[in-house]
């Protein structure tokens, strides 16, 4: 049984990741939840990933404090991670690849908080550089594999990596085509995702850096989280 350390659902986006990849390709594991704003339970977490970051899965011995390597690591024991076939494969390597080491913008100033809804004061060039490439390669994906996810018929890592923007796409009433906003919705309407949002909107727990970064950027229209 494997041991995953994640964060708060409500804010973290690459806890998100593996979470939803592990739920939605069925492979158990036991979740342990390191909040921000909680500093004595942050110290413990950081005794488990030595880079003091989460995700972090533990599999006996073995200790992967990345989400790319986590992706990795499971796809060489479970089937279905990433596309059976090699074309597809690279495709969605690739993808999630970029979506690791890119989309700056999108991921800074667009930061995950699962149940606010926001009007940003503005959408600057880069921002919107940064949604028509989310939208040209959604579209790509869908088209070339036939969809209903992005490399083909299954859920598979490259979806997992695009999820916490399909929140993120909901907090902000971030606009694409109407193909990519199909997609935002199908993640949405997942079984793992709806599961997550419901944990998310159940927290109370404020972490003020998170809630400060995002008050900066635009205005809170709605608030949809416990108190
Ligand atoms: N490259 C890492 C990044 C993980 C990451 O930055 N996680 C954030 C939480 S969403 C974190 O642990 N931040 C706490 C810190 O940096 O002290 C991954 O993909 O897993």
């Amino acid at each position: 049984m494997y041991d995953l350390y994640i964060a708060n659902k409500n804010y973290s986006s690459w806890s998100l990741r593996p979470w939803v990849l592990m739920r939605e390709r069925k492979i158990a594991f036991r979740e342990h939840s390191v909040p921000f704003g909680d500093a004595s339970a942050w110290q413990s977490y950081r005794k488990i990933s030595p880079a003091g970051t989460v995700p972090c899965l533990v599999d006996g011995d073995t200790v992967v404090w990345d989400s790319l390597a986590i992706a990795e690591y499971l796809a060489e024991r479970h089937q279905g991670v990433w596309p059976a076939d090699a074309g597809a494969r690279a495709w969605a390597r690739s993808a999630a690849a970029e979506m690791h080491s890119g989309f700056g913008e999108l991921r800074n100033r667009c930061s995950m908080s699962c149940g606010i809804r926001m009007r940003l004061h503005d959408i600057p060039p880069v921002l919107e550089r940064d949604i028509a490439r989310l939208n040209a390669l959604w579209n790509d994906g869908l088209r070339r594999f036939g969809g209903p996810y992005l490399a083909g018929a299954e859920f598979s890592a490259a979806d997992a990596f695009y999820a916490p923007v399909a929140f993120r796409i909901q907090t902000y009433g971030l606009k694409a085509d109407t193909a990519a906003m199909a997609y935002v919705q199908r993640l949405l309407g997942t079984a793992a995702m709806r599961e997550w949002y419901a944990d998310a909107l159940k927290e109370t727990l404020r972490d003020q850096p998170h809630e400060v970064e995002i008050g900066a950027v635009g205005q809170v229209l709605e608030d949809l989280r416990a108190t």
